[in-house]
């Protein structure tokens, strides 16, 4: 268990919330003290902001410190290059603030005065929205139109109230698509006065997001449009994803916020439904909240989801584009399925010895196998599960419905009761029920057997670097 998720997840998940803000921003002190008892394990769950409702725990993310100054809550972001881990074996230098990206969960109450430091570290101007904010013109944050850009190296100051709750975002609005697609996005969330609705016992935010980083690069490259090939949940790929602990019978809000580039996120939670209950633009009415099981989060917006999980166990959450759960190497593929290589596979080895096309039955399993994979790279996708390889990357966690939510090991997999997992089909009780299973048809090739040895390549034609 990495620190930041030991901090979020852990059995001292008291404090979690204050100790990972001072983690990444070690600069200033860390504010609402009340945060202390925004994760006490006993029930009823009291958190900091008014009714009880609890922090925002940002998974893989952080939260920016305040310091209170005559009554006016004073931040500092610094817009600046960051070494960001997409998931364990890819990094790039991409832009954020505080250090990362997303930028730090910025968290504040209805009505409450704000007053917003912006350093500009980058090697260009840049600026700060605050996307879905109602505020004075002059504060909005759009280079050329409300402010002037801030030069490289200075430091503006952004002064506003937050007069409406709701969940909403920051982003630059200078060079746009450069900055964006680098990762320069966050959260900004205002809890309300007075709570609408039944008082939630967890509270997430996670940004969809989309990048193109080509293997061997150093950095994402802005000015793609259209192939993105890493897809991320708070700027990580599934495996780099902390999961998302809940309690059986709690209830569970989740904001999703998307500043991808170019594509909207339909993400799916398996397991439970959910109900949207707000958007960037405000509260949805209860009469007019729909039972779904899958968002659209378009890019440019936010969507609250509320749920109350019923069944235990790990749930999928993803994008559901199957792109989307891709990383990498599941991109630009020939077509194979069906098609005969041998003597394709028997040319190839006398150039590279042991050469073996794959992809004829299909992709599964491939992220799995212990193929050479060149540096600063990530599989095609996935994991391994406790029952297989998970054929999931990119934009996929797992949230973990458990009783013990608190306590609960955050890595740990979901333990089954007897019989209540699918498995291999009883011939008596195919015989009982009456189902009769017809031949397998007569492939033209043998199957495909999983043999790591042989295998040097995957379908494409470029050799893997060993
Ligand atoms: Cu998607």
């Amino acid at each position: 268990m990495d620190r930041r998720k030991f901090l979020q997840y852990g059995g001292a998940a008291a404090s979690a919330a204050l100790l990972a803000r001072s983690a990444r921003a070690t600069a200033q002190p860390t504010a609402p003290t009340a945060s202390a008892a925004a994760s006490a394990p006993e029930k009823p769950k009291v958190g900091p902001y008014p009714g009880g409702q609890p922090a925002v725990i940002t998974p893989n993310g952080s939260t920016l410190p305040w310091r209170v100054v005559d009554g006016v809550k004073v931040g500092h972001l610094i817009a600046q290059a960051v070494d960001h881990e997409f998931a364990p074996g890819l990094r790039a230098e991409c832009w954020g603030y505080n250090g990362g990206t997303p930028g730090p969960t910025i968290e504040a109450v209805e009505g409450d005065r704000l007053r917003i430091y912006v350093t500009n570290h980058l090697p260009e101007p840049t600026t700060v929205h605050w996307h879905g904010v109602i505020l004075p013109n002059g504060m909005d944050g759009v280079a050329g139109l409300t402010q002037k850009p801030i030069p490289v190296g200075e430091t503006f100051m952004y002064e506003l109230t937050v007069k409406y709750p709701g969940t909403f975002m920051y982003h630059p609005h200078f060079d746009e698509m450069t900055q964006i697609a680098l990762g320069m996005a966050g959260m900004l969330i205002v809890h309300p006065k007075k709570p609408r609705g039944p008082r939630v016992d967890r509270d997430f935010a996670l940004m969809t997001h989309e990048w193109r980083l080509d293997v061997g690069a150093k950095r994402p490259d802005p000015s793609a449009m259209d192939d993105f090939n890493v897809l991320t949940f708070n700027s990580k790929a599934y495996p780099g994803t902390a999961p998302l602990v809940v309690g059986r019978g709690e209830r569970v809000r989740i904001r999703l916020g998307n500043l991808s580039p170019m594509d909207h996120h339909p993400i799916h939670i398996h397991g439970l439904n959910f109900n949207v209950t707000a958007t960037d633009g405000g509260y949805v009415p209860t009469s007019a909240q729909r039972p779904d099981t899958t968002v659209l989060v378009p890019t440019g917006s936010t969507r609250v989801i509320e749920m109350v999980p019923e069944e235990l166990g790990d749930w999928a959450m993803h994008c559901h584009m199957t792109h989307h759960i891709m990383t990498q190497m599941g991109h630009g593929l020939p077509p194979l399925i069906g098609a005969d290589t041998r003597r394709l596979d028997e040319r190839m080895r006398r150039v590279l010895p042991g050469y073996m096309t794959m992809g004829q039955n299909g992709m599964g399993g491939m992220g799995e196998m212990a193929m050479p994979i060149p540096e600063n790279s990530l599989p095609m996708r996935g994991a391994k599960g406790p029952f297989s390889y998970i054929d999931m990357g990119g934009m996929f966690t797992v949230l973990k419905v458990r009783d013990n939510p608190d306590a609960a090991d955050p890595n740990a997999y979901f333990e089954h009761p007897a019989g209540t997992v699918a498995g291999i089909a009883d011939t008596a009780k195919l015989a009982a029920d009456g189902i009769v299973v017809p031949p397998a048809p007569v492939r033209s090739e043998p199957t495909h057997q999983h043999d790591h040895s042989q295998h040097r390549n995957h379908g494409s034609a470029v050799p893997w670097k060993e």
